[in-house]
């Protein structure tokens, strides 16, 4: 957190086309709710690290709401609890504040009328970084859907790394997330490759320790729409 007072605030950036990041997004109480609801959520999901197809483990553990997602695709086996409508309402209201900044977060204006009272996320993946967690770069291509993800960053901060859609190379850009920053991702920037290189052990806000407990670290909340997009609507 940089200092709550004498305004020495982090401005709005665009960090690629359609990809916008706005600082200090959530209030505290709006902080504190989300990882209430998180620890809750986690008692009922046990969030579990995800292993990869060549057999590792992912460092991160992660629990979802609305679909279950495993790695490349989601399973409507296993059901999970629903993305609340205050968890959907917050993801559309996110998705205008980008919007507000760069316009390209919509995408090609291919639908009729506004697209963000139209957005309504049906998945919400919760990532858990612990100590020494970290996320390597990668793309998002579960969904069928080309609307863009909201993300809320709370507890920690950390190094988030955004590339390119081309590769999994450089160029790159490395900002810091920090507990309440929002970054919408869409249009040009929705395949994006990203991770997550590095997370800042103890440097979340104490009230939110107060909240996560002995857990430490980083918890991110990603919105998606993972259903084709439906013709006509
Ligand atoms: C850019 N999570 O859950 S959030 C993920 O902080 C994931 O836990 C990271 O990558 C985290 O898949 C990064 C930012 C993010 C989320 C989705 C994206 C960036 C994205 C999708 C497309 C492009
Ligand atoms: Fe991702």
């Amino acid at each position: 957190m940089t200092d709550p007072l004498f305004g020495v605030d982090r401005a709005p950036t665009i960090l690629g086309p359609g990809a916008v990041h706005v600082p200090d997004w959530l209030s505290r109480e709006q902080q504190e709710f989300l990882l209430r609801a998180c620890v809750d959520w986690a008692a009922v999901r046990v969030p579990r690290s995800i292993v990869l197809p060549g057999g590792g483990r992912m460092s991160v553990r992660t629990f979802s709401l609305g679909r279950h997602w495993v790695p490349y695709r989601y399973d409507d086996d296993e059901v999970v609890p629903p993305v609340p409508d205050w968890l959907v309402r917050a993801a559309r209201n996110g998705f205008a504040a980008a919007a507000a900044v760069d316009p390209a977060v919509t995408g090609p204006a291919d639908r009729t009328a506004d697209p963000v009272p139209a957005y309504t996320p049906d998945t919400a993946l919760v990532n858990l970084y612990g100590r020494g967690s970290t996320m390597g770069l990668h793309q998002d291509r579960d969904e069928a859907c080309m609307a863009p993800v909201v993300s809320l960053s709370l507890g920690d901060a950390c190094t988030f790394r955004f590339g390119t859609p081309e590769h999994r190379g450089r160029p790159y850009t490395d900002v810091r997330l920090e507990s309440g920053d929002l970054v919408v991702f869409g249009g040009p920037s929705r395949m994006a490759f990203h991770g997550v290189p590095k997370v800042f052990d103890g440097s979340a806000p104490a009230w939110c320790r107060e909240v996560l407990g002995a857990e430490p670290g980083r918890v991110n909340i990603t919105l998606r729409e993972t259903r084709p997009p439906t013709l006509g609507e």
